[in-house]
């Protein structure tokens, strides 16, 4: 699988990509079956799995799971380097570049290496932007960084470029998991009209609505997660055509 030339051919031709974000932590491995049924007759493209922490370090056994039930590719959203399994097809490379701490820039990076020079997993580098989301987010917890105030749109486009710049391919505006604040279109539209990567958005999207208004702002990818999991009949309303 090549997962992210296929993200770019779907842009090319227009198309809108959703990932399901299924959290090992929160996840119960006996459901797992009938949740992703849903995810397979819904709209979704794509899976993620991960989260800030990994309490009981069952990612591995939940991709594993998951990859039995789907054909959907399946990437990795890890909140450090030790939620990294080659069960998966794709990992994002995640570097909080909103942030200022030193060890969600680079040193968790580092600590992957050993693992990820053996892998077969396809690497995406990827650029994390934590926009404040109303609420304290774990992402806001775990890292210890500040999210950026929406109100500041010309340093999240700054910081979305310096991300382009140094040779990130995919952008994610994160307004963290459960957010109440979901990123604002002003923000997803000047963001995109000055990047050339895809764009991922996630956060606190709950409704069709919502998930309507960021494709229509300039998102590619959007990432929904606690939606989900807090009513799988949501997925009624993103059934396949
Ligand atoms: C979190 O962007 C994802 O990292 C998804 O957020 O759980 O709020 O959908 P939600």
């Amino acid at each position: 699988m090549q997962i992210y030339k296929n993200i770019l051919i779907d842009i090319k031709q227009r198309k809108k990509l959703l990932g399901v974000l299924i959290d090992p932590d929160k996840v119960i491995l006996e459901e797992i079956s009938s949740f992703i049924d849903l995810v397979n007759n819904s709209i979704a493209t794509h899976i993620l799995v991960g989260g800030s922490t990994d309490h009981d370090r069952k990612t591995d056994s939940v991709v594993k799971a998951i990859k039995k039930l789907t054909k959907l590719p399946v990437m990795l959203f890890p909140g450090d380097h030790s939620h990294v399994t080659n069960e998966a097809d794709a990992l994002l490379f995640l570097s909080l570049i909103s942030g200022r701490n030193s060890d969600f820039l680079i040193e968790q990076q580092v600590q992957s290496i050993p693992f990820l020079k053996k892998t077969s997993l396809e690497i995406i580098p990827t650029g994390y932007i934590l926009i404040d989301g109303g609420v304290e987010t774990a992402v806001q917890r775990v890292s210890n960084t500040k999210p950026i105030c929406q109100d500041n749109i010309e340093l999240i486009i700054n910081t979305a470029l310096a991300g382009e710049y140094s040779g990130k391919k995919l952008i994610y505006l994160e307004a963290g998991s459960g957010a109440s604040k979901i990123v604002s279109s002003e923000i997803i539209e000047r963001v995109k009209e000055n990047l050339s990567i895809p764009l991922i958005v996630g956060g606190g999207i709950r409704t069709k609505k919502d998930l309507e208004h960021v494709y229509e702002a300039g998102a590619d990818l959007v990432v929904i997660g606690t939606a989900f999991e807090k009513d799988p009949h949501f997925f009624n309303q993103l059934k396949k055509e």
